[in-house]
């Protein structure tokens, strides 16, 4: 059993004095300081993170995010979306430690500029049927539900041909990553629009048909050679699983978007999966070192979150922070539910950073608060 007192041999406990302090004073003048006044809080005993659980209610937000329709053009805003902030995260733009997201709003007919930037995105599609993105020449059709990766420094533009209402899709970036790191660039592309090269979807064409891969292809980038995954397919495999296996006592049936390549994460900092919880199920708690933000998909459901109820139906977002105990459940005996969520969690595997483990006490399951 691991003792959390700092009151010991190999912690700092050094008591305050007057001569401390005046010390310290000198050191603070020097641009230096005495490392066991914050030895401990730096080097904590488990990770301490400072974003919280939040659920951002699709209900509540969709009519804002409409709203910005008729509030700015989407040549003026670059990108027109409601961002979702982390209560204690607002400096950094961060949802949920250090990923971002946000719900991007297209109208009918409208296109964006293209640009590019060190930071990756993803697009989960909540409604409309118009959505196009062109990625380094490719132009991707989406629609509702669809997943689609831009890998970082790739040629991106959206918009929506569709001419039956707006598209909304949610956005997820490493955005905060990028900047802790100081990493980012940005450019703006030379004829501001691309141009694009081949048939529409051809990735899906070429990488998309499962278990066959091209021979004797060339692919050599670090991410995904396939940029959409679209939901019948997708749905198709978690009901086809969930007919063989019990799944995962933590998570439901849950799939992994894929690297077909690789079998690995589709891009190399964030990785995406899509769960569906059975009819009347629910999980354990378990937690992880990495942060995840999750959007039902369909149905409705509740997660618990480091003790935290979060009732959610299709279109809410919520963040489980890093090592956050959390479990869900399918609100219906009837219908399945899924929940789509996104991490960083390849970040923390490349670096050595992952853990994860089970509620140990109380049957598996976290007090609710
Ligand atoms: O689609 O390029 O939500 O650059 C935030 C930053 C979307 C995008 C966001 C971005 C984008």
């Amino acid at each position: 059993m691991t003792t959390y007192s700092d009151d010991v041999l190999g912690r700092a406990r050094v008591t305050d004095n007057a001569d401390l302090h005046a010390y310290y004073d000198k050191l603070a003048r020097l641009d230096a300081g005495a490392l066991w006044t914050i030895a401990n809080k730096i080097e904590p005993w488990f990770p301490q993170p400072e974003s919280v659980p939040v659920k951002w209610s699709y209900q509540e937000l969709r009519p804002l995010v409409l709203e910005a329709l008729r509030l700015v053009s989407g040549d003026d805003a670059g990108r027109r979306v409601v961002a979702l902030y982390n209560p204690r995260r607002r400096d950094i733009a961060a949802t949920v430690g250090l990923l971002y997201s946000g719900l991007q709003i297209m109208g009918p007919g409208e296109s964006m500029t293209a640009h590019r930037h060190q930071a990756a995105a993803l697009r989960f599609v909540l409604e409309g049927t118009g959505a196009w993105t062109i990625v380094d020449g490719q132009k991707l059709k989406v629609g509702p539900r669809d997943f689609a990766i831009t890998p970082n420094w790739t040629w991106h533009e959206h918009g929506n041909e569709g001419d039956d209402g707006p598209v909304i899709w949610q956005d997820g970036l490493d955005i905060p990553l990028v900047n802790a790191f100081d990493a980012g660039f940005y450019e703006v592309h030379p004829d501001v629009y691309q141009k694009q090269e081949g048939i529409t979807n051809s990735s899906l064409h070429v990488y998309g048909a499962g278990q066959l891969r091209p021979f004797g292809d060339t692919w050599h980038k670090n991410h995904s050679p396939l940029l959409a995954y679209p939901w019948e397919p997708t749905y198709e495999a978690l009901l086809n699983a969930a007919e063989a296996t019990d799944g995962s006592p933590y998570d439901g049936i849950i799939m992994e978007y894929s690297n077909p390549l690789t079998g690995g994460s589709v891009m190399p900092t964030m990785s995406a999966h899509m769960q569906l919880l059975r009819p009347g199920e629910s999980t354990l708690a378990h937690r992880q070192v990495g942060s995840k933000i999750y959007t039902a998909a369909k149905g409705s459901g509740t997660s618990v979150v480091a003790g935290q109820r979060i009732d959610w139906t299709e279109g809410d977002i919520f963040c489980v922070p890093s090592w956050a105990w959390h479990e869900h459940a399918n609100a219906s005996r009837s219908d399945d539910a899924c929940l789509f969520s996104f991490n960083d969690f390849p970040v923390m595997r490349a670096l050595g950073f992952f853990r994860e483990e089970a509620y140990p006490d109380n049957d598996g399951h976290q007090p609710v608060g």
